[in-house]
């Protein structure tokens, strides 16, 4: 299994406490009315909350700042200050919080909706009204808000891959990688170019992630041991989603179409759950003339079968933002399905 950390280093803070008032009752023909300095409200907590629609700590790397509200400070007429609300992060299950001055884990979140409280807000301070006693009936004293706490957090997650990307040597699949993740793979115009799965994080729409990892490329008799032998397919056990990526390119002296199935005869050798997963038909190199020709019987082949099949190119980007969308709906509808019929 590809296990890959994905970190990120924050920064909370909770709110502090509001001040507690000093007042005292102002009314006609009473020159010292009693105390009447509310107490402040507390400072927000901060919170991380365990969400099962994120897969990545990428948000926490653009944003690495949280801070929670301040309690409102108390008023006269022994008004209360407001509690700040709590300030919540939200993480996905099963990230690990640790504290990085002491190293200590804090927690570990793997229910959605799951809590952890990490830093508490300052408590309000007593206004003066609270301060009275048998021998000062006119206290001016109140209680500065209790101070927030500051800590500096280090968030890890394990990452399993949703998306495995397969297909013989040099069709491009680390290129793909690098074109729509952060990752930067090692790409080069030979074979066997990835001897480790890379793995990366694809962002789309409003904060969601997916994690896509390639695999070394596998040739024609590879559960016979050829090439790289098909040992690094385990990697790819637990995806939920392949991407299936066919070389268009005339240099391969290949048919596109021979290829595909070949792929699929060498995933089925392999395991039949591993053939039996979805898989999108990625098309790639379209930028090449010869391509798009040789894109037609792959096309015709493809939609015959209804599987569906994305022309790309991962040099020029042309086509990737639908294959990604594709990727996207298909996790969706496989998501939807888990959740109606859980298997744990
Ligand atoms: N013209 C063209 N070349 C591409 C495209 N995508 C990748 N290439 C080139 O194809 C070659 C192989 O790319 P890689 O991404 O290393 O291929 P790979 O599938 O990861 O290869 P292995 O790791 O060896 O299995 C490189 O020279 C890339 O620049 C494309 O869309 N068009
Ligand atoms: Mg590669």
């Amino acid at each position: 299994m590809v296990k890959f950390i994905d970190e990120a280093k924050i920064y909370i803070k909770s709110g502090d406490g509001g001040r507690g008032c000093v007042s005292f009752r102002r009314e006609k023909y009473v020159p010292h009315g009693g105390p009447n300095g509310g107490d402040g409200g507390n400072g927000g907590d901060v919170v991380v909350i365990a969400k099962r629609n994120m897969s990545s700590l990428l948000d926490h790397r653009y944003q690495q700042h949280y801070r929670a509200r301040r309690g409102e400070h108390g008023r006269g007429k022994d008004q209360h200050g407001k509690n700040a609300e709590d300030l919540y992060i939200p993480v996905p299950l099963g990230t690990i919080i640790k504290d990085q001055e002491s190293g200590d884990i804090l927690g570990d979140l793997t229910n959605d909706g799951e809590t952890l409280i990490v830093a508490r807000g300052g408590r309000g301070g007593r206004g003066n009204a609270r301060f009275i006693t048998s021998t000062n009936q006119a206290p001016k004293n109140a209680d500065p808000g209790g101070e927030g706490e500051e800590k500096t957090l280090l968030l890890e997650l394990k990452l399993l891959a949703d998306v495995g990307i397969i297909g013989f040597p040099n069709a491009g699949k680390s290129t793909l990688i690098s074109r729509i993740s952060a990752a930067r793979p090692k790409i080069a115009d030979y074979p066997f170019t990835t001897l480790v799965p890379n793995l990366g994080v694809v962002s789309y729409g409003d904060g969601a992630t997916f994690v896509v990892a390639d695999i070394p490329g596998l040739i024609e008799g590879a559960h016979e041991g050829a090439g790289l032998g098909i040992q690094f397919l385990r990697h790819i056990e637990r995806t939920k989603v392949l991407v299936h990526m066919i070389d268009l390119s005339p240099i391969t002296d290949r048919d596109p179409v021979e290829d595909y199935e070949t792929m699929n005869n060498e995933l089925k050798s392999y395991s039949e759950e591993l053939y039996g997963k979805p898989q999108i038909v990625a098309a790639n190199k379209i930028d090449i003339t010869e391509a798009v020709e040789r894109l037609k019987e792959l096309k015709e082949y493809c939609d015959k079968l209804e599987i569906t099949l994305f022309p790309i190119s991962s040099a020029t980007g042309e086509g990737l933002e639908e294959l990604k969308w594709g990727i996207v709906k298909l996790l969706d509808n496989i998501r939807i399905q888990d959740l109606a019929e859980p298997s744990d």
